[in-house]
């Protein structure tokens, strides 16, 4: 659940696990702070983290809010930056609110390391490493166009604005919505994270406009969703083409109620992550930003290597 109440408010995890000695260069403290508790993607973003913290002698503090939300993340944050972690990993939950708090951090010495989602000015940050969101919204628009090849209605359902990974899914499928003229764009609805939310809004949108055909849910929480409006409205032929590949979305693309999956890497978001804390503690302060590549998932190439069907990222 995207609200995570099942989930503690905090779990810290010894990386070096025990009595082993932190390997050289290493030994100090890392805070995660996620966007949100109980999502499948920042969990495997943790266990990147985890391993490569393991290997380069660091401990991990992992945190984050209960909702994808900036008024929750920012407390987690000051107490993040009272507790003096040597880096912070952290996905901010919104482009102008957690830009100060972010700031202060890194003004307190402490080594910011944006994964995933970014701010509006992140000149503060060591690095920012992220998925091409822009190549991954306009691949998901391709998706549909394979699946409903004589075009139509589509219709995007993201989170909230100001996000800026779905900010950017949003802005790379319109683009390429608006060069095909196959295809009217209905515009983009806001779940807030929530697929209740999600799956009310599809339902609606299917009522409106019954000849969609197809919907680009912009993260997991609006592919669950989505799935379910549809199911819902028993609009069983819509394409509904979702953005990330945890547990659930995968049992959705086999159950059919999902046709196509953009898969990040979440996983390896985390392992670079911990990689430019650890240069940046050895003198390194700016790196590149890093973007991560993405894979497209159909039924079509599930259980093989999927080769052809990485992008990537020019
Ligand atoms: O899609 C990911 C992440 O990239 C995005 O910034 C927020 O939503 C997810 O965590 C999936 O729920």
């Amino acid at each position: 659940s995207p609200t995570g109440a099942a989930d503690p408010t905090e779990s810290t995890s010894e990386a070096t696990g025990g009595e082993s000695t932190p390997a050289e260069g290493g030994g100090g403290t890392i805070a995660f702070v996620q966007g949100v508790q109980g999502d499948e993607f920042y969990i495997t973003m943790e266990c990147g983290i985890l391993s490569e913290a393991e290997k380069l002698g660091y401990t991990v503090e992992t945190q984050g809010p209960t909702k994808f939300d900036p008024t929750l993340q920012q407390p987690i944050i000051d107490s993040v930056v009272a507790s003096s972690p040597d880096a912070l990993l952290v996905a901010p939950t919104d482009v102008t609110a957690m830009q100060r708090p972010l700031e202060r951090a890194a003004e307190s010495g402490i080594k910011v390391v944006l994964v995933d989602t970014t701010v509006e000015d992140p000149s503060f940050a060591v690095t920012g490493i992220a998925s091409d969101n822009i190549g991954g919204g306009a691949a998901a628009f391709d998706a549909i166009k394979e699946l409903k090849p004589e075009g139509g209605k589509v219709l995007v359902i993201s989170t909230d604005p100001g996000v800026s990974t779905l900010d950017a899914r949003v802005k790379g499928f319109e683009e390429a919505v608006a060069e095909d003229s196959a295809f009217e764009y209905v515009g983009v609805q806001y779940s807030h994270n929530d697929p209740a939310t999600a799956a009310n809004l599809v339902s609606a949108a299917l009522q409106k406009d019954p000849d969609i055909v197809g919907i680009f849910a912009a993260n997991l929480f609006a592919a669950e969703g989505s799935a379910t409006g549809i199911r819902q409205a028993g609009a069983t032929d819509v394409a509904v083409i979702g953005f990330d590949a945890g547990p659930n979305q995968v049992e959705a693309l086999k159950a059919g109620t999902v046709q196509a999956l953009v898969a990040q890497q979440p996983f390896e978001i985390g392992v670079m992550g911990v990689q430019a804390a650890d240069k940046a503690l050895k003198g390194e302060e700016k790196q590149e930003d890093i973007q991560t590549d993405f894979t497209i998932i159909t039924m079509d190439n599930l259980e093989g290597e999927g080769g052809e069907a990485v992008y990537k990222s020019s």
